[in-house]
């Protein structure tokens, strides 16, 4: 009911999607999805075969009629650049007011960290930029969210629900159950959804204190048994007002939203959640990358393989194979992750390549792959076996071109794993 982003069919418009602008947090230092991160930006990962971490919240944005965009990046990759452009604002495509912009750490020129030191602070970098544009372009709400999720969800009900409700934060929330409660901010809220307390990644007694122990809220997500925390996704709309008081002045000297601020802000302002009950998860480190993108399998049953792929005789099986991938005869991909390439061989070329003893792009015949992220551009030779058969959890190889975390391996972008290598 109330409590939910997703409003009854008669609803009201309280707030115009004009007047939104929207802050992709892109990334920090892209240490939590090394080494997918160490030639590209995290907003630039490709996903889901065809796509990039940024396709999700850009999407999400422009479904939602949002088109006032910054994208906060730890490093200006060309690449991000020109599939923004390519993406977005290439082709015609009519963007009337809108406008997307990256913002890159490394051009601030004054900074001695060189890093963005938290979210806020990532904010606080560009407040100058932000409020100039805020000002020119007379915008009432900002959305701020996360670059590293998979979900859909229209923001603007999200925003709805935040003037409606007068907030001056509004905090996107999921019910979570037992697994994995202490990887979230965790809220606290009373039956107007007003938040109470706000606990980031609590641990112990701490965790407990968090438990959702009202029954208030069994009509609002149905099983609170089985969901009986309240996380934060990182998603949250300010008041322009709110944003420019807490990042320039009134919390000045905090710099992340989820560590620092919220848990302080929840006592000072009127900051309200609001439940999302649809489909959402945080890739933000290997291992919820690898489960997450395979999720995408479970919906078209079995593998999701994309345009320009070149597959001979081979066996694929929950594994997602992304654009333009060569998969020789014999080979076998199981529960992986195929990011696909750039690079298209010709058979000619291939041919050459194979008969000069190098490794063309792609996987050559009889590998057997299974358990395994392959970045960009791989060239993976033939009678390779990739199994982690030793079930090692992590390692670093990269001048053999993998890693391993969590116990998947990641082939490098560009890598090569010659003929016969067993890993
Ligand atoms: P985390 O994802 O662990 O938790 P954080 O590492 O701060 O928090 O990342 C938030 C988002 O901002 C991510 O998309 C990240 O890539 C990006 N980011 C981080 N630092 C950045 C920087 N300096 N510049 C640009 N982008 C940056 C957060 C919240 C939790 C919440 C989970 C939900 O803090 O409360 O439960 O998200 O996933
Ligand atoms: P990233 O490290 O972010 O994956 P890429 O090098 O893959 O960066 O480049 C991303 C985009 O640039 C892709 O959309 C790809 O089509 C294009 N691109 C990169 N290299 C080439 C190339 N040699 N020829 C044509 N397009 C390229």
């Amino acid at each position: 009911e109330t409590l939910h982003c997703q409003t009854p069919p008669s609803r009201k418009s309280y707030a115009d999607a004009n007047r939104v602008s929207a802050v992709i947090l892109g990334g920090g230092t892209g240490a939590q999805l090394f080494p997918l991160t160490t030639k590209r930006a995290t907003p630039a990962v490709p996903v889901g075969g065809c796509y990039r971490l940024i396709d999700i919240p850009m999407s999400n944005c422009f479904n939602s009629g949002i088109n006032k965009i910054f994208v906060m990046t730890q490093f200006n990759s060309a690449s991000l650049n020109r599939h923004i452009h390519r993406t977005y604002l290439g082709g015609g495509t009519s963007f009337a007011d809108g406008s997307v912009q990256v913002l890159a750490a490394t051009q601030m020129p004054e900074d001695d960290a060189g890093w963005f030191q938290g979210t806020a602070d990532a904010i606080r970098k560009f407040i100058w930029i932000l409020e100039d544009y805020y000002n020119h372009k007379d915008i009432e709400h900002i959305v701020i969210l996360s670059g590293d999720q998979l979900y859909r969800m229209n923001y603007m009900e999200l925003v709805q629900k935040h003037v409606k409700d007068n907030a001056d934060i509004t905090i996107s929330c999921v019910p979570v159950g037992e697994s994995r409660p202490s990887n979230y901010g965790l809220v606290k809220f009373d039956h107007t959804g007003r938040v109470l307390k706000f606990s980031e990644k609590p641990t112990g007694a701490d965790l407990d204190s968090m438990r959702v122990d009202t029954n208030f809220l069994s009509y609002a997500i149905g099983d609170t048994q089985k969901y009986p925390y309240m996380a934060s996704m990182g998603i949250y709309v300010f008041k322009r007002h709110a944003l420019l008081d807490i990042i320039k002045s009134k919390y000045a000297q905090l710099n992340d939203f989820g560590s620092e601020i919220l848990p302080r802000a929840v006592l000072e302002h009127n900051v309200k959640a609001c439940i999302f009950m649809g489909y959402w998860e945080d890739v933000g480190t290997i291992k919820s990358f690898f489960d997450a993108n395979l999720a995408l399998t479970e919906q078209i049953k079995g593998a999701f393989i994309s345009d320009g792929c070149l597959l001979h005789e081979c066996s694929i099986e929950h594994s997602v194979v992304g654009v333009c991938s060569r998969i020789s005869s014999g080979c076998e991909l199981k529960d992986s992750i195929m990011m696909g390439a750039h690079i298209k061989e010709t058979e000619e070329e291939i041919s050459k390549l194979l008969l000069a003893g190098k490794v063309p792009v792609g996987i050559g015949r009889n590998t057997k792959i299974r358990n395994c992220i392959i970045d960009m551009n791989a060239r993976i030779g033939e009678n390779v076996v990739i199994a982690n058969t030793k079930g090692i959890q992590d390692a670093d190889h990269p001048e053999e071109g993998y890693y391993i975390r969590s116990g998947i391996v990641v082939i490098m972008k560009n890598a090569i794993i010659k003929d016969g290598t067993i890993i």
